[in-house]
């Protein structure tokens, strides 16, 4: 019997005993007991133990089995058995192998410290661990795109290089642009307002960088931003947006990435209730009412913090909207809430057990004249705003837009502690490396 071409570790471990099966991957672990070499061979889908009897097989094969090496990369022939010890309750009984690429002392043996895997971030992809995330993480990404595309947004491309800061001069990067200051853009949100007076309903998945001041588990100076935008649509419109959004993306990943969560020990309570529930809308004077009463030194007007999210949010199993901010925590464009002038029409979403905002948006203030004195009141150039401006001048409309850290979605959603682990090549001060 010929074996067919090659299948995955996933697919070996549904075939029945006897059955020829070629595989290709990378040696996971090896260890020699008694008279069998055991290769436990890993690919993109998971892992399968493969066994050298030393008595029986070829001469040839025992050899090539004692020089596959952790991480050498082999292809490999043999039948299907049924063993309970083995991962997956299969085994395949080789009868050949070929090492393809040999791997000599792999750097990663188990046990380093944090500093030396990050030295060898491209050697420690390869882990189960950050493999099962970086699996969550495309799925997150397809049903974020899928949810946009399918409910009929337009997919636009706004530029990563910059003239002005969106989110506060405090966190740009300055780049020289040919002898003039240009800056890599902290969100595309302002370009996203362009393109709503022609699509209407638009979106864009791009990068953005923030020079943030303070390390925390939750902050990269490059992560992956979603950002949506739309003509017509008031703050609860929007809302409901995100809501959905988000809904869409968690029923994805237990639909197709169960395996993954529960390799990563997530626990998956949180994830269907959230499915299951409505997410509620906290206003910030609420949340100010909550945070005194659980002991926080905090009033009125207070910006409220990663702890002050950390507390607002651990006992919590499903996310809520954080509402109606003090203007002079928000940014300049967030529109003014007509009612009671200190408030703007923004709105947070915050993930539960511990993580926090996940999604920043808002209604935009439609009014050019508004607009143009909350510009001069934050002390900002309006002639480096005037395009935008524009938008308030030439057929004006009320709309809202929101950004979502699509790395800190992957975070909450996978349950993991610290946010690099989300992103395969995380920016960290000390190192851009790979
Ligand atoms: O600053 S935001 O809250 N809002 C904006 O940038 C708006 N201009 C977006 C818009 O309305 N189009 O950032 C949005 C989200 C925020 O909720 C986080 O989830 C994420 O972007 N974010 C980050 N993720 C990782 N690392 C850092 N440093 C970071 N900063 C924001």
């Amino acid at each position: 019997m010929e074996a067919e071409n090659f299948v995955s570790t996933r697919e070996a471990l549904t075939r029945s005993d006897g059955e020829l099966v070629r595989l290709r991957g990378w040696v996971y672990r090896k260890r020699e007991l008694a008279n069998n070499i055991f290769i436990v061979l890993r690919d993109s889908e998971g892992i399968i133990q493969c066994v050298v009897n030393r008595e029986s097989a070829p001469k040839e094969l025992v050899e090539e089995a004692e020089r596959a090496t952790i991480e050498s990369s082999i292809e490999a022939e043999g039948s299907v058995a049924t063993d309970a010890r083995a991962p997956g309750g299969k085994e395949v009984r080789l009868s050949s192998l070929r090492v393809v690429g040999l791997s000599e002392n792999f750097p990663i043996k188990g046990g380093e410290s944090l500093d030396y895997l990050l030295d060898i971030r491209h050697l420690w992809l390869r882990s189960r661990k950050l493999t099962q995330i970086m699996r969550v993480r495309a799925t997150v990404l397809d049903a974020l795109r899928r949810y946009f595309i399918d409910n009929g947004w337009w997919e636009v491309s706004p530029p990563i290089l910059t003239q002005s800061a969106v989110e506060g001069g405090s966190t740009l990067f300055p780049v020289d642009f040919f002898g003039r200051k240009a800056y890599l853009s902290q969100s595309a949100q302002f370009y996203l307002e362009v393109m709503i007076f022609s699509l209407e309903r638009v979106w864009s998945l791009t990068p953005s960088f923030r020079a943030e001041r303070s390390r925390t588990r939750r902050h990269l100076y490059e992560y992956w931003h979603l950002e949506a935008e739309a003509a017509w649509m008031d703050m609860h419109d929007m809302m409901r947006v995100v809501e959905d959004m988000v809904k869409a993306t968690i029923k994805e990943v237990l639909d197709k990435r169960l395996e993954e969560l529960e390799f990563l020990k997530r626990k998956l309570d949180p994830l269907e209730e959230t499915l299951r529930s409505k997410f509620k809308e906290v206003t910030y004077d609420e949340a100010i009412e909550r945070l005194q009463k659980k002991g926080f030194n905090i009033k009125w007007g207070d910006d409220i913090g990663a702890d002050e999210e950390r507390a607002l949010t651990e006992d919590l199993n499903v996310p809520f909207f954080l509402t109606m901010f003090p203007k002079h925590l928000k940014s300049f464009y967030m529109k003014a809430y007509d009612q009671d002038p200190r408030l703007v029409l923004g709105f947070d979403l915050e993930a539960p057990e511990g993580y926090g905002e996940i999604v920043g948006g808002s209604q935009r203030e439609d009014r050019y004249d508004v607009l143009y004195n909350r510009i001069v009141e934050e002390k900002l150039n309006p002639a480096d705003y005037q395009w935008y401006l524009d938008l308030r001048r030439y057929g004006s409309v009320p709309h809202s837009g929101f950004g979502l850290g699509v790395d800190r979605l992957v975070m909450w959603i996978t349950g993991i502690e610290h946010i690099r682990d989300a992103i395969p090549f995380p920016r960290l001060r000390e190192r851009i490396y790979p």
